[in-house]
């Protein structure tokens, strides 16, 4: 307890780490999230976010006094799970046939909690079940989904996101000399030994109007090398001209794709990672690309590198403090757009010193 930390006997079992009541807030999350109340989902997800960042330990719910978005659910939670290192709630959960069902389907490419819930509503309990039930119509993205499940469920190294790096500058390049390439998401802001679920890249090109060429441009090129395991396409539907959304959870409008890449072992310098010793020498990666326009490229880079909790906190307070707008795509105060170059330019213009993208890990 801070200064008053020798109250705690010394025979105390086992600390509780930081990392098990993160864990704990967001097993609640989830299943709110499973629930579909969003309210409840987003309090847990927070009070998660917020002790995830403290550089102290909790021993007792005093060193947590004064911190923001602990609302009283996750403060009992806290309190259980720092008197007898358990939670009630959590343990019922975890236990909860529902519960560990939709985590399951959902962990699935292409299937959200509204699939998960039609499928254990339809009495689906396994992936074989879903795979035998009659009448049960995969789209093409749960297909591959299932398909590559092995693979895209295993975490990415640095190592492959170096190696993937490397395939779709080759890839820019052969499109066109002139386009910028950005590690984004994820791998932008893990600075240690993080692994990642995805690899994120954006991608554009100075040439004015030319940056959805370059993405279907890319997208034609590894399919000609036989690399495109699944695509998705999204057109852009960006307008220049619109204010930016006060509804966060919505997608952006710049062209994008999600993808599912081929990547051959030999390419990663130790191997790759966990997929040793099954002989294939190659495993299926999901990689996202975005393609802004230029002059859009910092908003983009700024709202794709995430975290979406750290994307959450700012917008809001670019709303609340700042009376500004901000999203992917723009930063507006009032009805005056503010343009930038680089992620600063849109710190300062918010008033805010820089945050590193390793410090955006909320
Ligand atoms: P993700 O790749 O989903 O998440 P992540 O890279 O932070 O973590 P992980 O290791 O699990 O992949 O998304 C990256 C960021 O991009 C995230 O902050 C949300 C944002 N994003 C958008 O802004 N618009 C979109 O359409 C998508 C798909 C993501
Ligand atoms: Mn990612
Ligand atoms: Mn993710
Ligand atoms: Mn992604």
């Amino acid at each position: 307890c801070g200064n008053l930390g020798d109250l705690c006997p010394a025979w105390w079992p086992e600390r509780i780490s930081l990392t098990h009541l993160c864990d704990a807030l967001e097993v609640l999350a989830e299943s709110y999230e499973f629930k579909e109340i969003p309210g409840r989902c987003l309090a847990f997800r927070r009070a998660s976010s917020v002790l995830k960042s403290l550089p102290w330990a909790v021993r007792c719910l005093r060193d947590t006094e004064g911190l923001p978005c602990l609302g009283e659910h996750s403060k009992a939670v806290m309190e259980e799970i720092l008197q007898s290192g358990h939670s009630f709630e959590v343990e019922k959960t975890l236990s909860d046939e529902k519960y560990q069902t939709l985590k399951l389907f959902t962990s699935v490419f292409g299937v959200g909690p509204k699939t998960a819930e039609k499928w254990y509503r339809g009495g689906l309990r396994s992936f074989s079940d879903v795979l035998a039930a009659p009448g049960i119509h995969l789209n093409r993205m749960q297909q591959s989904g299932f398909l590559h499940y092995g693979d895209i469920s295993r975490a990415v190294s640095k190592a492959e996101a170096r190696a993937l790096g490397n395939l779709i500058d080759e890839a820019v390049r052969a499109v066109t000399p002139d386009a910028v390439l950005a590690l984004t998401g994820g791998f932008r802001r893990y600075r240690g030994k993080e692994f990642g679920h995805d690899v994120d890249f954006i991608v554009t090109t100075r040439e004015p109007g030319k940056e959805e060429k370059l993405l279907t441009g890319i997208i034609e090129r590894l399919k000609q090398q036989g690399l495109l395991l699944y695509c998705e396409y999204n057109a852009s539907t960006f307008d220049m001209v619109k204010l930016p959304s006060h509804q966060f959870e919505a997608m952006d409008h710049f062209a994008k794709c999600f993808l599912i890449v081929r990547l051959e072992g030999g390419r990663v310098e130790g191997g790759l990672h966990g997929a040793e010793g099954d002989g294939r020498g190659w495993r299926a990666v999901r990689v996202d690309l975005v393609s802004p326009p230029m002059d859009r490229y910092a908003f983009a880079l700024l709202g794709w590198t995430g975290s979406r909790q750290f994307e959450r906190d700012l917008r809001r307070f670019a709303r609340a403090e700042r009376r500004m707008l901000l999203d992917n795509h723009t930063l507006y105060d009032k009805t005056k757009f503010l343009a930038a170059t680089t992620e600063k330019d849109i710190f300062a213009h918010l008033g805010l010193e820089y945050i590193e993208p390793w410090q955006r890990n909320a």
